[in-house]
This record gives C-alpha cells, sequence and structure tokens, in this order.
C-alpha cells in the first residue's frame, strides 16, 4: 500500500517547482519527463491537440486595462453614446487586448495554454431602450466583423497579443457569433415608420411561425450601412420573424430579444459567415472557435460551415484548429445531437457541468433556487435539495458513448468548466447552496471540483476570476467582474473564496490557493498523456456521497493513472476496481488518502488523489 502522507498540506506555503519535484519522483531522479508538452512547446502550438490544452477564458473589457487611452472608444459624447462607465456592471469598463498581453506572466502561471476571449469585434456601443440600456462590453453584439472593437483596441494589438502568446506555446481562441448581429432591424408592424434616429427595441415583437408573412423590416436611415461586411446591411439576408419564444422553431428563427437573427438556412449566408471568419484565421492565425448560441442555428448551415472552417485552417497550417458550440443543454444525449448531426467538432460540456453542480456543489432547498432557475437550468424539472450520489458521475460519464461524431472525434474534446459568464461562477453557485459554511468548506469544494475537471476527460477551462475565488453575485452581467480595481459596489461588496481580498483591489494574486491549486492540477496534467487523452473508466462510485474514482489510460505511451475524489463532508471509503493496486503511487492529493492491497481506499473528507501506475 501507499503512503499517503506524501503531499498532504503540500499546497500550504511551498513553491510550486517544490510541490511538482514532489509530486512527480520520476522527474526528480532526473528521467526524462513525458515528451508531449515539452516537445510541442518547443515547436509551434499549432501542432499540440486541443485535447491537451488548458483554457482560460477571459472577458476583456474585465481582465486588464493595458490603455486608458482607448476607454470611450474614441467616441465622443457621453456614456449613452460611448458606453464608458466603470461604476455600472453594464458598461465598458477599460479592459482591452494590450492588458490581456501585459498579463501573460499571469496566465502562463497559471498553467493556461490558451486564452478564449468573449467576442472582440466591433459592436454597437450601446444597446436598449431608454431606462435599460446597457453596453457592448461583453462584445455579443457585433456591427462589425471586419475590425476589432476600438474599446478593446486596434488589429495590430490582436496581432501583438498573437504573437506574444504563441511565443510562450498559448494559444488564442476567439468567440464568434454567426446567428444574429447587433440590434439594428426595425419592423414596420411593430416599431412604426423610421423615425430618422437609432430605434428603441421592441419589447413586444411576437414570433411570426413559418407559413405566415415575415415582418416588413427595414435598417432606420440613422444606421444605415453600419454593418460590415456591406451584405449584412440588407435585411433579405434576416429571418425577419419577430422575438424568439425560445420555444419549437422560434428557437432556430426567432430574434434574441431584437438581435437581428441572419438567414442561416440559406446556403449563401453560410458561405458568407464562412468567408468573415476565415479571413480571421488567414490574417491573425488564430487556434480555435467557441461558437456562440449554436442551438439557434439549424444543423445544415453548421454541416457546411464547420467543415469549411477546418478545411481552411488547415491550409493554412493549422491542423489542429480547435472549434466548440456553446448549446446549453443537460444531457449526452441533447449535446451530441451538435457533434453527431451538425459535425460541430466538440460543444462546451454542459451536462457535466451540472453533475458537478448536484455531486460536489448540493442543490439548495427550494427556497433558494432562484438563482439556478433562472439561469437555464430549468431542463431538469425539479431537482432535488441536497447531494446527488456519485453514480450520477458515471452516468454521466457513461454517456460519452452518445458522442460519436464529427471526424471521429470522442467526449476528450468536450471543454469542460464549472461556471461561466452566462450562468453565474462555481463560487456563486457554492455561496448559494451553502450560505453558512465555513470558508475552509467552500474551498475544500471549489479545490475538489478543478480536480475533477482536471483530471477527468476532457478540455478544463477556468473561467477568469475564479482562480481569485471570485464569486459574483448570480449570471449574467452579476458574474463579470473586473481583475483591475473595480469601481461598481455591487462587486466590491462580495466575499471571495480562499482570500481576503475584494473586487475593489487588484487580484492578479499567484498566491492565492485556488491559483496555486490549478497551477499545480495543469502541470500533473500536461505531463500525463493519459490525462490528456487517455480512455476513462470508473473504477468506484456508489449511490451516495462519497468515493468516485476513475482509471486514464493512454493506448500510446502505456501510462495509466487513477483519480479518486470524496464529495462526503466524512471520511469515506470505496473498492477501487483496478488491478493490482500496489503497483498505484500517489501522484497528488489534498488530504489523509490511504490505498490497501486489496484495492480498499479510504479518503478523508472532500478529498482527492491522484495516482499513477509504477508496476
Ligand atoms: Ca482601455
Ligand atoms: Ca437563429
Ligand atoms: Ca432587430
Ligand atoms: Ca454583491
Amino acid at each position: 500500500m501507499n503512503s499517503q502522507k506524501f503531499l498532504k498540506g503540500a499546497f500550504a506555503g511551498v513553491s510550486l517547482a517544490a510541490l511538482l519535484a514532489a509530486c512527480s519522483p520520476e522527474q526528480s531522479t532526473g528521467q526524462a519527463p513525458p515528451e508531449a508538452t515539452e516537445a510541442a512547446k518547443v515547436s509551434s502550438p499549432a501542432d499540440r491537440p486541443a485535447t491537451d490544452e488548458v483554457i482560460y477564458f477571459v472577458l476583456p473589457d474585465r481582465f486588464a486595462n493595458g490603455d486608458p487611452a482607448n476607454d470611450r472608444g474614441g467616441i465622443a459624447g457621453d456614456i449613452a453614446d460611448h458606453g464608458f462607465d466603470p461604476t455600472h456592471k453594464g458598461y465598458f469598463h477599460g479592459g482591452d487586448i494590450k492588458g490581456i498581453t501585459e498579463k501573460l506572466d499571469y496566465i502562463e502561471g497559471l498553467g493556461a495554454t490558451a486564452i478564449w476571449m468573449t467576442p472582440i469585434f466591433k459592436n454597437k456601443p450601446v444597446q436598449g431602450n431608454p431606462g435599460d440600456q446597457s453596453a457592448g462590453y461583453h462584445g455579443y453584439w457585433i456591427t462589425d466583423f471586419t475590425q476589432i472593437d476600438p474599446h478593446f483596441g486596434t488589429n495590430d494589438d490582436l496581432k501583438a497579443l498573437v504573437a506574444a502568446a504563441h511565443a510562450r506555446g498559448i494559444k488564442v481562441i476567439f468567440d464568434i457569433i454567426t446567428n444574429h448581429t447587433a440590434d439594428v432591424i426595425k419592423y414596420l408592424e411593430c416599431a412604426g415608420p423610421d423615425t430618422g434616429k437609432v430605434m428603441p427595441e421592441q419589447a413586444d415583437c411576437p414570433y411570426r411561425p413559418l407559413g405566415e408573412p415575415k415582418y416588413t423590416a427595414y435598417v432606420p436611415a440613422a444606421e444605415a450601412g453600419i454593418k460590415k461586411p456591406e451584405w449584412l446591411n440588407d435585411t433579405r439576408y434576416y429571418h425577419n420573424q419577430g422575438n424568439s419564444t425560445f420555444k419549437g422553431e422560434s428557437s432556430l428563427y426567432g430574434d434574441f430579444a431584437g438581435l437581428d437573427d441572419l438567414d442561416t438556412d440559406n446556403p449563401e449566408v453560410a458561405a458568407k459567415m464562412a468567408d468573415i471568419y476565415k479571413w480571421w484565421i488567414s490574417e491573425f492565425r488564430i487556434d480555435g472557435f467557441r461558437i456562440d448560441t449554436a442551438r439557434h442555428v439549424n444543423d445544415e448551415f453548421w454541416q457546411s460551415f464547420a467543415p469549411a472552417i477546418i478545411e481552411h485552417a488547415k491550409a493554412e497550417g493549422l491542423p489542429n484548429f480547435y472549434m466548440f458550440g456553446e448549446v446549453y443543454e443537460f444531457t449526452p444525449k441533447q449535446l451530441s445531437h451538435f457533434t453527431n448531426v451538425a459535425k460541430l467538432p466538440a460543444v462546451l460540456d454542459f451536462a457535466l457541468q451540472w453533475t458537478i453542480q448536484k455531486t460536489i456543489v448540493g442543490i439548495p432547498d427550494a427556497g433558494n433556487q432562484q438563482a439556478i432557475f433562472s439561469t437555464g437550468f430549468q431542463s431538469e424539472a425539479t431537482p432535488k435539495a441536497g447531494f446527488a450520489p456519485t453514480q450520477a458521475l458515471a452516468d454521466l460519464f457513461d454517456g460519452d458513448i452518445e458522442y460519436t461524431g464529427a471526424a471521429g472525434k470522442s467526449a476528450t474534446f468536450l471543454p469542460t468548466f464549472l461556471g461561466n459568464h452566462d450562468m453565474g461562477r462555481f463560487g456563486f453557485f457554492l455561496r448559494q447552496a451553502h450560505p453558512d459554511a465555513d470558508p475552509a468548506q467552500l474551498l475544500k469544494r471549489a479545490e475538489l471540483a478543478n480536480a475533477l475537471l482536471f483530471f477527468a476527460r476532457g478540455v478544463p477551462v477556468i473561467y477568469y476570476g475564479d482562480e481569485q475565488g471570485f464569486t459574483g453575485d448570480g449570471g449574467d452581467q452579476a458574474a463579470r467582474e473586473n481583475m483591475f480595481p473595480s469601481q461598481v459596489d455591487s462587486y466590491n461588496d462580495n466575499v471571495l473564496i480562499g482570500s481576503d481580498a475584494t473586487t475593489a483591489e487588484d487580484n492578479f494574486n499567484p498566491d492565492h490557493p485556488l491559483y496555486r491549486q490549478i497551477a499545480a492540477l495543469a502541470a500533473v496534467r500536461k505531463a500525463e498523456p493519459a490525462l490528456m487523452r487517455g480512455n476513462q473508466r470508473t473504477v468506484a462510485a456508489g449511490d451516495t456521497p462519497g468515493i468516485f474514482a476513475f482509471d486514464r489510460t493512454d493506448l500510446a505511451s502505456g501510462s495509466e493513472l487513477v483519480a479518486a475524489i470524496n464529495t462526503s463532508t466524512e471520511e469515506a471509503s470505496a473498492v477501487l476496481a483496478v488491478a493490482n493496486p500496489d503497483g498505484l503511487t500517489p501522484v497528488l492529493s489534498s488530504g489523509m488518502a490511504e490505498l490497501s492491497p486489496d484495492g480498499t481506499l479510504r479518503l478523508a473528507p472532500l478529498s482527492y488523489i491522484l495516482y499513477r501506475r509504477t508496476n
């Protein structure tokens, strides 16, 4: 059996180098590390498969302000014109692309190998009806698909970021939209005739089903020609059927609260959208696309768009171009439709996120569920308060077989995550489910979830700020705090996890316990092909909270790792279904763990351990 003192308390105050030396005996005895990552680093990051990435997901506006001169995007006038108001969570705060470039040390130190930025294309600066306006700081209201939003900098700033990131072996992933543009088009039947001004949003423009006449669409004269490329100003390239109810066909053909829904059924539109994004690949040599609102676009569009982009990237010397869609669904069956039928190479793994919510966070009492239900979890009618058994994780991973589709890609390509800019942060879910928990327990739960993310199949995504214990107050604007000192009161009163800091301060702190833990997890993952690409098999699960364990095997290198987590607040034990438990050596752990020769594992409350087979 193995001794578990090995890494007990290792996160408390030792350097990362010491930690890694301690957790990887092979490296400390001078044996060459597994070639994968080191080799990939010295060659081009483009040669590295997407399975090997650790993605850091950033909202540029909220990350770092490298150039105060661009904070208003060069737009004169007041807040309603330029959209800059650092005291309001719904407006621009000044972060930009130069800021990201300046913080590459921080991002690299975390162990990230790729940066995913929310859209950086030029947006309508401010949108919405009087009294309910907000700004395009998030980037999802594009008017010009051919240039960087001036609030974020210039195309040259982007080139500098990509060059600097690539020099460190870090990839750059864009967030793209093909479903809609900003809200410019109006309908005569709802808005009335052109007023000669920028017109308000249609609060009430009901959906008109297929088969009924479409609305009479026009571009108000005040915004004539503001979209680029030019063809986007032609209303015939849009659905023009009114606002989506997010049910039935309206989910595909309706406008997202007035955002102009493109006629993606038109093959000409598919080809033109592909041309837009091919240009960015050629011009900037970016490494991947996260695709917004993928489930609101018809399958045929993706069947044409996805292979066109992949082929183009290949021709440009980017054989591992990574594309993953945002499909806000919570079962492998629903999600895999988009890999198997729509032919997207991967989708964000919302199903794993939800399963982690049920097993590691816990479902709050009915009285406290409101925020969860308002952010998209409706797909599971009435989740029971409390904790799901570890079998829920086993069931989820059993669903991996559903992902048969696009180019034989498997679940190892799915980006995995704990929370995001729309649904809310993992720290928020924790606080909501455990309003009275002691801070140390919240930190343990966050660490446990991170460990699962890095040990299990899929490509881990860290939402910026989670590594500093950010919590937020809910979804959307409430989950988009600044890393640089914030002036938003509702951010600055948040209680962070693992830290006494507030968001009123600069939070690029490489000593935060979650930053250090993620760096350690990322380093282990990078050294182990089995964690990045290996097959996964459940070796322990049960009908209560407790131990969930799985092994990862890499056929190419012959390496095998076994990971276990304990989701219970009590010490737990389980028999691992592995051959020769004696041959397993601890690599990394967060508390007492004892593995006896018969395969029985005892694990401390809310703790994890990773073993490597050494004989
Ligand atoms: Ca700025
Ligand atoms: Ca649509
Ligand atoms: Ca519109
Ligand atoms: Ca708050």
